[in-house]
C-alpha cells in the first residue's frame, strides 16, 4: 500500500499574488504551495535552458551525487564522480542515471547568471545564497528537511519532477533519526510492518513543471523524484517563528557536531543506535495515537 500523499500541494498564480495574500494564506500559516509563474518576472525564466548552460559553462568540471545506501544518514555527501557539465547536461537529457548536481554553487563559477533573476518580492528577508539542482529522469532526492529549517523557494526552469511533503509534525512517525533531518524510510516502498508509523502520516504532492516555485515551510519533509531530466533552483528565507530558528541554528552547530564526531568515532554503531532511538520514539508516539500498546515487528535497529 503506498503512503497517504494524494493531498495536492495548491497551486495559485505566482504572478499576481500580493505579498498580503501570501503572507495571510502560506506564509503565516506555515503552509506549502506551488507558485505558478512567480519568476516570469525575471529573464532567467525563458534564458536559462539546457542549451544556455551547456554553452556558457560546459568546461567546467563538476561533482556528482549517487544514491549511496551507506551514505543514509550524511548530512553532506561527498560527490562520487566527476564529469564536464556540458557532458552531464548531454546524459541527464538522454538517460538515467543516478547521478545528481546538487546544491550546485553555480554562482561562483559565472556571477553574471545573478543579474538574470532577483528575490521575489512575495517575501521578505532572503539569505541570498542560491542553489540548483540538476538531476536524470527517475533519480531521487531521498526524504529530508533541510538542516538550517529556512522556508525554502524551489523553482523548476526544465523537466518535470514529482514533490512529496510532510509537515515537521510528523517527524517522530517518519522515524526521524535523532541528530539527524533524514530519516531510513523508503517514501516508495514504505514497509508498514518495520515502520508502523507511517500508517498514520499523511503528506501532501505536485508536480513541478517549467516556471512553477514550491514554497516549502520550514522544517517541511521533502522526497524528490525527477520524471525528467532536469533543473531548478532554491532560495530561501529565514524560519518564520523563533522555535524553527533556534531549531535550525541547533541543527547546524551541536546536532550535526555531535553527528560527525560519532560517526568517526564508530560510524556503523551509531546509525543502528540512531535508528534504535528513532523507533522507540515512533512507537511511544503510536501508543499515544491510538491508546494501546503496539505488537512486536521486525526491528529497524539491525
Ligand atoms: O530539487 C532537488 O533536486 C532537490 C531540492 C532540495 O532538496 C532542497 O531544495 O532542499
Amino acid at each position: 500500500m503506498a503512503l497517504d500523499v494524494q493531498t495536492p500541494v495548491p497551486v495559485v498564480d505566482g504572478s499576481t499574488m500580493t505579498r498580503e495574500e501570501f503572507y495571510a494564506q502560506y506564509y503565516r500559516p506555515q503552509k506549502p504551495v506551488v507558485l505558478r509563474g512567480l519568476w516570469k518576472q525575471y529573464p532567467a525564466y525563458s534564458k536559462w535552458t539546457m542549451d544556455f548552460f551547456k554553452k556558457t559553462m560546459g568546461n567546467i568540471e563538476v561533482g556528482l551525487f549517487g544514491n549511496r545506501p551507506e551514505d543514509i544518514s550524511k548530512t553532506l555527501q561527498v560527490p562520487n564522480a566527476k564529469m564536464r557539465f556540458d557532458e552531464y547536461l548531454n546524459l541527464i537529457e538522454r538517460e538515467p542515471t543516478d547521478l545528481r548536481l546538487f546544491l550546485f554553487p553555480v554562482f561562483k563559477y559565472k556571477p553574471e547568471l545573478l543579474k538574470d533573476f532577483g528575490y521575489p518580492s512575495i517575501a521578505g528577508g532572503y539569505i541570498k545564497i542560491p542553489f540548483m539542482f540538476f538531476g536524470p529522469p527517475k533519480s531521487i532526492v531521498r526524504m529530508h528537511q533541510d538542516i538550517d529549517m529556512s522556508n525554502v523557494f524551489l523553482t523548476q526552469f526544465h523537466g518535470r519532477k514529482r514533490v512529496i511533503l510532510f509537515a515537521p509534525d510528523q517527524s517522530t512517525l517518519l522515524y526521524r533519526l535523532p541528530f539527524n533531518v533524514h530519516s531510513t524510510v523508503d517514501v516508495d516502498h514504505p514497509d508498514y510492518d518495520a515502520y508502523p508509523g507511517l500508517n498514520y502520516v499523511k503528506g501532501q504532492s505536485a508536480v513541478l513543471e517549467h516556471g512553477d516555485t514550491l514554497f516549502m515551510p520550514s522544517g517541511y519533509w521533502h522526497h524528490i523524484e525527477y520524471l525528467e531530466g532536469g533543473f531548478g533552483l532554491s532560495v530561501r528565507t529565514m524560519a518564520y517563528s523563533w522555535q524553527m530558528k533556534l531549531r535550525g541554528v541547533y541543527n547546524l552547530t551541536v546536532q550535526r557536531t555531535t553527528d560527525n564526531i560519532m560517526r568517526k568515532m564508530n560510524d556503523e554503531k551509531w546509525f543502528i543506535y540512531k535508528k534504535k532511538l528513532a523507533y522507540e520514539r515512533a512507537e511511544k508516539a503510536i501508543q499515544k495515537l491510538d491508546g494501546t500498546s503496539s505488537m512486536p515487528r521486525a526491528t529497524v535497529g539491525s
